[in-house]
């Protein structure tokens, strides 16, 4: 066997963030750039010989180049078998699916998400474990820590491999079995939604619109809703991927996804709009002229969870992250189940959902999911509200006409648990030193706002949220700037761990409204004053020269 050490010197910079290492392309081109990283995964999770890896990425540019190196480098490591999607793709919620179904040793995720591609776009990589969720921050350290002190690392000498044909081959002793990216993923959704609904559904003249935004959603948007479901065939957009998602942000948001959010709030728009991001964990949820934030999917989904086969037993227990609104416990409370709040990233889900404490999990940054896989899943969301529209249809046949809209649903769900209106101002790509700045200014003035009154609110504590995980006792520190008000309402302050520009500050506002006259405010009419405390206490314009934020979600 043709097996080369190579020997390498050590990258400073290769500490995983939120969701594993992103950088720019050009810098894993740099040679041994992503050969170092991929080897201290493998010396970290030192894998027994001959166990299976699952590989795969959401198909943005460098993908494939990067697919034939790890390949190359599992073989010299002792992998028996990869398990590789065609063409060198998977979703990250398919990935985390082929995991857990084939139960291999873990997988390997090629992609930055939600940020742009292209030869001077992003790209990324992590590792999942064996129960098909991102790395525990104690394995992303000791990659970090390998990363650090690296040597060398093994490859095999060797052609490449065909991805394209799904089939097996062999190199250097290790099977390499090209499989169907779409197939296992679809049948899970089927075994988890009314089908037979959701076709109904789609074939009553209530129409959809679905966004793959030109990245790995299209082809499983194609199979579930065009061929398993029937939809009619301009039920989908962008659904052909490419590997710089042509030119676009694939984030779906009311900023990025703005090609979608024209139609939906346009002349003649279809009732139900959705989009996803580039590796498919992330979903946008419209109705006609109508947005529901991530966090009040979230509740709609727990609080109709029993529509849906899959979670017709109930609801274990929800988990949100700390900067997603309060919506989800409020529905909790009413079920009588524990909601817990955790650090932004979904790797502090894995614990909860492996010990059956949670089944419904949700972010702020377009994340829900549950503990079918261990990420979250943008067509899962998407189809969680399909079998809910489909299912109140149902039980309203005798007057189609008086079918619930997206809307309807969200204002009936207020109406019960009143309102947490909520809305994030991202401003991006800061120098470093500004956004930090902002952040230890903030740090430093906590015992001055304590009590500090401004209009009708006033701060009752600040802190820099803290979460000790309740299955294995991990502590992590410093997960953003809190500052809670009197009434409930309040600011969160936050670094974002994904972005590879600069910092991008984020700040989360929401404010609770029970009153169900004031529900059809637009968010950013009811939380001005709120927007306007943050700017103040923040001194953001000062300290960073902007005036207003890149991005509200
Ligand atoms: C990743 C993580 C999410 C997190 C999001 C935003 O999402 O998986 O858990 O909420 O980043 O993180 P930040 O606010 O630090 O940018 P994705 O879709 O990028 O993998």
């Amino acid at each position: 066997m043709n097996i080369h050490s190579i020997p390498t010197k050590p990258f400073n910079d290769q500490k995983p963030g939120t969701s594993g290492l992103r950088k720019r392309v050009p810098a894993f081109q740099q040679p041994h750039y992503l050969e170092n990283f991929v080897q201290s995964i493998f010396d970290t999770i030192a894998a027994p010989p001959g166990a299976t890896l699952t590989l795969g990425g959401d198909g943005r540019y460098y993908n494939r180049e990067a697919i034939q190196i790890i390949l190359k480098m599992a073989a010299a490591n002792g992998f028996g078998r990869v398990l590789v999607g065609q063409g060198g793709i998977l979703s990250t919620p398919a990935a985390s699916c082929i995991i857990r179904k084939y139960q291999t040793y873990g997988g390997i995720i090629l992609s930055a998400s939600h940020n742009p591609g292209g030869p001077d776009g992003d790209f990324g990589i992590k590792y999942n474990t064996a129960n098909g969720g991102p790395a525990p921050e104690k394995v992303t350290e000791a990659i970090f820590a390998n990363s650090k002190k690296i040597s060398q690392y093994r490859i095999l000498q060797a052609l490449d491999i065909e991805l394209d044909a799904i089939g097996e081959s062999d190199i250097g002793g290790m099977q390499v079995q090209v499989i169907d990216p779409v197939v296992d993923y679809a049948d899970l959704m089927a075994s988890l939604f009314d089908f037979n609904a959701i076709h109904g559904l789609l074939n009553s003249g209530f129409r959809m619109k679905f966004d793959a935004m030109h990245a790995v959603t299209g082809p499983y948007a194609k199979e579930i809703f065009l061929n398993r479901l029937d939809a009619p065939a301009d039920s989908v957009m962008n659904v052909v991927p490419l590997e710089d998602f042509g030119g676009g942000h694939p984030d779906p948001n009311l900023t990025y996804a703005h090609e979608l959010v024209e139609i939906i709030y346009g002349d003649n728009a279809p009732d139900f709009g959705a989009a996803s991001d580039g590796d498919g964990d992330r979903n946008m949820i419209l109705g006609k002229h109508f947005f529901v934030t991530p966090s009040d999917s979230l509740a709609v989904i727990a609080a109709n969870a029993k529509l849906a086969p899959g979670y017709a037993k109930g609801v274990a227990g929800i988990a949100r992250s700390m900067p997603t609104s309060a919506a989800a416990d409020r529905v909790a409370a009413k079920l009588g189940i524990p909601c817990y709040e955790t650090p932004t990233g979904w790797k502090f889900f894995g614990n909860l959902m492996d010990a059956g404490k949670v089944t419904l999990c949700g972010e702020e940054s377009f994340g829900t999911g549950s503990d079918h896989v261990r990420e979250k899943d943008g067509l899962w969301a998407v189809l969680f509200w399909l079998n809910i529209l489909a299912a109140k249809q149902q039980s309203d046949a005798q007057q189609l006409k008086a079918r619930q809209s997206v809307e309807q649903i969200m204002m009936a769900h207020w109406a019960q648990f009143g309102r947490n209106v909520y809305s994030r101002h991202d401003y991006e790509a800061l120098p470093s030193d500004a956004a930090n700045g902002v952040m230890q200014h903030l740090h430093a003035s906590f015992n001055q706002l304590t009590g500090a009154q401004f209009g009708r609110y006033t701060i009752k504590t600040c802190d820099d949220f803290s979460y000790t995980d309740p299955i294995d006792g991990s502590v992590s520190t410093g997960q953003g700037i809190r500052i809670l008000f009197s009434d409930g309402s309040r600011i969160v302050f936050r670094l974002s761990g994904t972005g590879t520009e600069g910092a991008t500050l984020r700040i989360y506002l929401e404010a609770f409204e029970p009153d169900v006259n004031q529900h059809h405010l637009d968010a950013q009419v009811a939380l001005a004053e709120l927007i306007k405390i943050a700017l103040q206490i923040s001194e953001l314009t000062k300290r960073t020269g902007r005036d207003k934020p890149t991005v509200i979600t």
